[in-house]
């Protein structure tokens, strides 16, 4: 997509800090990193999101996030966050499908969600209106 920053960055016409590519998947160094080395791991081929992306992607872009998670634990990374926003309501600021890979070092800043409590049969509901979806 031309105005794609991510497709931008595939084509060579913005810069980046590469770590890894083969001939589907590239992944860089985030500009705004959780901690030093933060990468995201991205399609070559321009997809919004998760939701678009043919299943088979989705699977070479997680192995390759493995295979940096693991790099980063080889180097001394304590731990490693894997994410990936879908959607403006999920944070998602850059429309071209990436995952993060961003190293942990415990308390390090980067805070986690705080999980809420169920009420009533809330949680019993939205399993069967998944598992429905599931089905369909
Ligand atoms: P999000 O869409 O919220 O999942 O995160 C987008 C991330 O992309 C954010 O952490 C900052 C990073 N980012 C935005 N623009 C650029 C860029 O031009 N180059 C690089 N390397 N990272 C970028």
């Amino acid at each position: 997509m031309s105005s794609c920053i991510f497709c931008k960055i595939i084509r060579g016409e913005l810069p980046c800090t590469k770590v890894y590519e083969d001939e589907s998947v590239a992944a860089f160094l985030d500009i705004k990193p959780v901690n030093p080395g933060h990468t995201l791991v991205i399609p070559k081929k321009h997809f919004e999101n998760i939701h678009d992306m043919p299943d088979a992607l989705v699977a070479k872009v997680a192995v390759a996030a493995k295979k940096i998670a693991d790099a980063m634990r080889n180097i001394g990374v304590k731990g490693v966050n894997i994410g990936m926003n879908n959607g403006a309501h999920a944070g998602q600021i850059v429309f071209h499908a990436h995952m993060h890979v961003m190293p942990r070092y415990g308390k390090d800043s980067f805070s986690l969600w705080v999980g809420k409590e169920y009420y009533g049969k809330e949680r019993e509901l939205v399993a069967e209106k998944i598992k429905a979806a599931l089905k369909s």
